[in-house]
Formats: C-alpha cells, structure tokens, sequence
C-alpha cells in the first residue's frame, strides 16, 4: 500500500489513499424458543443456503451460541438484519438477527 513518498508532509504531497469501505458479518443468536426449521426457512430464503447449508449454520448457532449468515456491505447488512428480525416478529418467533464490522 501507498504511504506516501518520505518527504510527503514537508512537500505537502497528497497521499492517494485507497479506502475500501468496512464489510459486516450478519449473525444469528441463539434462543430457546424459535423452531430450528424456521430458523432453516429464514437461512435459505434471505441468505440463499441450501437445506443442508443452512442446517449446519442453524447447528452451529444453536449450540454455539451465535454464527455467521454472510459478509456485506453496511446497506445490505442492515436490508438483511431488517428483513430477518421483520420475518420473525411477522411469525411470533423471538429470532433474533444483528451485524458487526467484519
Ligand atoms: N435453540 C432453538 C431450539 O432449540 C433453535 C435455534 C437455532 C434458535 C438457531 C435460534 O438462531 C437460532 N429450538
């Protein structure tokens, strides 16, 4: 990556800076009460797994406690993170959905 050249600040140079805006990790929490096949349901139809996928993910939260659906930009981390704990309320299901900077 590009620093800069050393004598960058004397010379007043511009630093061509490179950003690549952060990614999110949209995760599941476990709970006592939402039906593993729901939770399935919501991994297929909103993350795009297939069944067998989207069992081992809902295992891995179920005993582990929490776990990773995908990595996305913040807007589509947060259309997700909406559209999950939208779905789970609309179904009586206290599911739970939330995102964090990868
Ligand atoms: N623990 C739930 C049960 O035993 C299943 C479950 C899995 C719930 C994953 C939420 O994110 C979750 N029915």
């Amino acid at each position: 990556s590009d620093h800069g050249s050393g004598d960058g600040l004397a010379l007043q140079e511009a630093q061509p800076k490179v950003k690549r805006p952060p990614l999110y990790k949209v995760m599941l929490l476990n709970d006592d009460f939402t039906p593993m096949e729901f939770v399935v349901h919501v991994l297929m139809l909103f993350f795009g797994m297939n069944e067998e996928k989207a069992t081992q993910v809902m295992l891995h939260v179920h005993t582990r406690g929490v776990g990773v659906c995908g990595v996305f930009s913040k807007d589509v981390a947060e259309t997700k993170v909406q559209q999950v704990n939208a779905h789970a309320r609309q179904n009586q299901h206290p599911l739970l959905c939330t995102m964090e900077e990868a």
